[in-house]
């Protein structure tokens, strides 16, 4: 795929370390010729990325500090990414965030504050980003975010996120609207499960991979650098009629009933 993104540049958001999804996408758009950014909003893992960037060989166009929590910080991280490099063309949004203790058990117990600190972090940041990188997409653009079949079916332990991840998927199709007369896509991928740093430690995880070797079509799990594919594809022109979608990366599990 190499040349596919030549001359585009492009904001990452969310690699906390090599087993990110965010760092699979990277790896794609990086081979594609895209230069890219990258926002953090721990300085532990902007020190981890710069690392992870020099044993690849990837040279960061910017990295900036952006706490998604705060309309003040991403309005800051795009005024430095427009001083930085102007325009951009695309936007990866691999960010989500639950209390451990709503992962399990009982989505009615979830509480008032654990509910609005999903959807803030999980849902209402896409919103947000995407209000702001479009003023640097003045050249068009795409944006991708992140989604999980918890978003369409209830499965377990998967509670508040499930609820979030709905949000973002509904979210997707109205800033589609919004954004689609200036030229800019907005799509979401649903991964099936995939071993990363936010996924360690919550329960049932290993359950769900078990799940998929045995009933998804492709009868194996799916990993980060075919995510970062599919991305790949829709920050490209490739997928220039596609807006307000969401295209599952997950063995074809989706479909089976
Ligand atoms: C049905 C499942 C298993 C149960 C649910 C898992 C949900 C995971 C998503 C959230 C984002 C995980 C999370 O926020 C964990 C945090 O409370 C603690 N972890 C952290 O703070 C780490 C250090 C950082 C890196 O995490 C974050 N979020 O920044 C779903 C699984 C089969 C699939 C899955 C794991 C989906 C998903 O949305 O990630």
């Amino acid at each position: 795929m190499a040349g596919l993104l030549e001359g585009k540049t492009i904001v990452v958001m969310g690699v906390a370390n090599e087993r990110s999804i965010a760092w699979g996408i990277t790896k794609s758009l990086h081979n594609a010729g895209a230069e890219l950014i990258f926002t953090n909003r721990q300085e532990r893992s902007a020190q981890k990325l710069q690392k992870l960037l020099e044993k690849d060989g990837i040279e960061p166009k910017a990295m900036v500090n952006c706490d998604v929590e705060s309309d003040e910080s991403i309005e800051a991280a795009f005024a430095e990414i427009k001083e930085k490099v102007g325009v951009i063309h695309g936007l990866v949004h691999s960010l989500a965030f639950a209390k451990k203790e709503e992962l399990q058990g009982e989505y009615a117990s979830t509480s008032r504050e654990g509910y609005l600190l999903a959807q803030n972090i999980s849902a209402y940041s896409l919103v947000a980003v995407t209000r702001e990188a479009r003023k640097l997409m003045t050249e068009g653009g795409s944006i991708v975010t992140q989604s999980y079949l918890g978003a369409e079916r209830v499965i377990q332990n998967y509670n508040v996120m499930g609820v979030a991840k709905a949000a973002l998927e509904s979210s997707v199709k109205y800033l589609a609207e919004d954004v689609g007369k200036d030229g800019i896509r907005v799509n979401a991928i649903s991964a099936g499960p995939i071993r990363t740093l936010a996924a360690k430690g919550v329960s049932g995880f290993n359950e769900k991979t078990a799940v998929i070797e045995e009933k998804a079509p492709l009868r194996r799990n799916v990993d980060q650098d075919q995510v970062g594919d599919a991305t790949l594809f829709l920050i490209s022109d490739m997928a220039r009629g596609i807006t307000g979608e969401v295209i599952h990366v997950d063995s074809g599990y989706h479909i089976i009933g």
